[in-house]
């Protein structure tokens, strides 16, 4: 076991009503990075995702697609959402899905507790619910319709109407929560960032919350409720305990202890559920909240929120098809300020590509090692007396890993990527300013030469250790030419300690290869 802190972190569930969009790899993307980066710190780190497969919306899809909705779940995580883990390359611990025996089993385990402990009891239920959000409405959340669901209230979201439900549920007091919530926010500043996501949040609870209802009884599709089997529990109250029980709730005590809390990371869309709805329902069990909500912005696309209801959907695929994985990864993990809103557009990535992918960091990856193998046949050469130019490289390997390892402390992804984009830009300045090719030219600079070259790979190692975490593949390639050991095992916040090989090995091609057509054929 890792000595270091726990890092468990957590994306949503995501639904398995339809395929993967690139907004759902970007929660992906996200996890994975914060993960890798502190799993390489040495911190215990444990990422966890998965599938919300139940509720009205499933049940629907795979009614209209004449399959049972265990049918559609399995076909749709099979086919396309653990594959979209590959796609970006993400490494997670676990993939939790609802209809997992251990999730069931935990859902039934935590909601018979809190009925023994008084949070649960029955009532009437009458209001607007949205499939699309698999939520209840308020009045003040509905629209007026227009098109078809003109003269209608529709939902603001899905601009579809919601649809009227009277039933006897049980419910959650969650209104009995309502000031330790606010206490929590109030005591606990980071617990929901970034700003405009916790201000949205405290303002929410300070008007007032009501009780939930958690149960449904006009379907069937989910975990039943164990002391009423006609009723089954709503989809949100059972999506959000698999966060505990992928992790040993009511089961495995010591793996529990072990991992929880967490760190949620979430579109915020649902910040909503994550940083009212289950802290309220961990504080009824008596648990502790989770250690922070992060809701991240949207992929716009044209402007609009990405979705696939709105045909602006893109795959995954599409993308790496053309770039590959790495540039996936890196362009939305730099060109977004996470927390806001970006937009994502192919020019805007294949101009990233080639400029910082392909001609700042794959360019100055080959020049160092072509260089090391034409002038030294390979051996790293020992660097001599170091000039202030030379100095002024190592100073800046260290100072932008404990930026970078600062930023990534404060989900401030893309700024860590700066920083290291810092030692890209000061690399190749260095060595347009040194000129290795002149001084390879004159054998009485044979010394300086050594010294040039030493210090542009010690860099270029450093950089490959910051970047492990964003670009793993292209690393690992660069890893394996310069590197001793194993990438991964290299310690992330001390980067600049790295060792390198006696030999470089020569790159057999680029590292990003050049694109000929930037954008799919339509
Ligand atoms: O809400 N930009 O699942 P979901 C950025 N099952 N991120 C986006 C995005 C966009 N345009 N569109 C989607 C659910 N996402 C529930 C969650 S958790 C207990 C249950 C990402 O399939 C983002 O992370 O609708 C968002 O929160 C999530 O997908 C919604 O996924």
């Amino acid at each position: 076991m890792p000595a270091g802190d726990s890092f468990f972190i957590a994306t949503p569930i995501f639904y398995v009503n339809d395929v993967p969009h690139i907004g759902h790899a970007y929660t992906e993307v996200a996890a994975d990075v914060l993960a890798r980066w502190h799993r390489q710190r040495g911190d215990d780190a444990w990422l966890l995702t998965g599938t919300d497969e139940h509720g009205q919306k499933i049940l629907r899809t795979a009614t209209s697609n004449g399959v049972t909705p265990q049918e559609w779940a399995d076909k749709l995580v099979t086919e396309s959402w653990k594959p979209l883990l590959q796609t970006v390359d993400i490494r997670n611990d676990d993939f939790i899905r609802t209809t997992d025996a251990r999730h069931e089993k935990g859902v039934q385990t935590f909601l018979q507790k809190l009925y023994d402990d008084g949070f649960i009891y029955q009532g009437e239920f009458e209001g607007f619910y949205c499939v699309g959000c698999e939520e209840y409405k308020q009045p003040g959340d509905l629209v007026d319709g227009t098109g078809p669901f003109e003269g209608q209230q529709v939902c603001a979201i899905h601009s579809k109407p919601v649809e009227l439900l009277q039933e006897s549920n049980y419910f959650f007091r969650m209104s009995d929560f309502e000031q330790r919530l606010l206490d929590l926010y109030e005591q606990q500043p980071d617990f929901v960032q970034p700003d405009t996501v916790r201000n949205e949040i405290v303002q929410f609870v300070k008007q007032g919350l009501r009780d939930l209802s958690i149960s449904r009884q006009s379907f069937d599709w989910g975990v039943k409720v164990p002391w009423d089997e006609k009723h089954v529990v709503y989809v949100w109250f059972d999506a959000l305990l698999n966060y505990i029980t992928a992790i040993g709730y009511g089961v495995d005590d010591d793996e529990f202890d072990r991992r929880w809390p967490a760190v949620q990371l979430v579109g915020k869309d649902i910040a909503r559920f994550h940083a009212v709805i289950w802290p309220a329902m961990l504080m009824a069990a008596g648990l502790p909240v989770p250690k922070n909500v992060f809701g991240h912005g949207w992929l716009l696309v044209g402007g609009e929120k990405m979705s696939k209801s709105k045909l602006t959907g893109i795959a995954p695929q599409q993308i790496t098809d053309v770039f590959g994985s790495d540039a996936f990864r890196y362009y939305f993990m730099r060109a977004i300020t996470f927390g806001q809103d970006g937009n994502f557009s192919w020019e805007d990535i294949s101009a990233r590509y080639q400029a910082e992918l392909a001609n700042g960091f794959g360019n100055l990856a080959s020049r160092v090692v072509a260089m090391i193998t034409r002038y030294f046949d390979g051996t790293v050469p020992v660097a001599g007396e170091l000039t202030d130019a030379d100095l002024a490289v190592r100073e800046t390997e260290v100072r932008v890993t404990a930026a970078a390892d600062a930023a990534i402390d404060r989900f401030a992804i893309n700024e860590a990527l700066s920083s290291i984009w810092e030692l890209v830009d000061t690399l190749n300045g260095y060595i347009t300013e040194q000129e290795p090719w002149a001084l390879a030219k004159d054998e009485s600079k044979r010394e300086r030469l050594a010294t040039v070259l030493a210090t542009s790979l010690r860099g270029l190692g450093t950089l490959t250790v910051l970047l492990s975490p964003f670009i793993p593949t292209a690393t690992t390639t660069l890893w394996q030419s310069i590197g001793q050991g194993e990438l991964t095992s290299q310690p992330v916040d001390r980067a600049p300690e790295w060792s390198s090989a006696p030999e470089v090995q020569p790159l057999a091609a680029g590292l990003f290869p050049r694109i000929e057509q930037p954008e799919p054929a339509k």
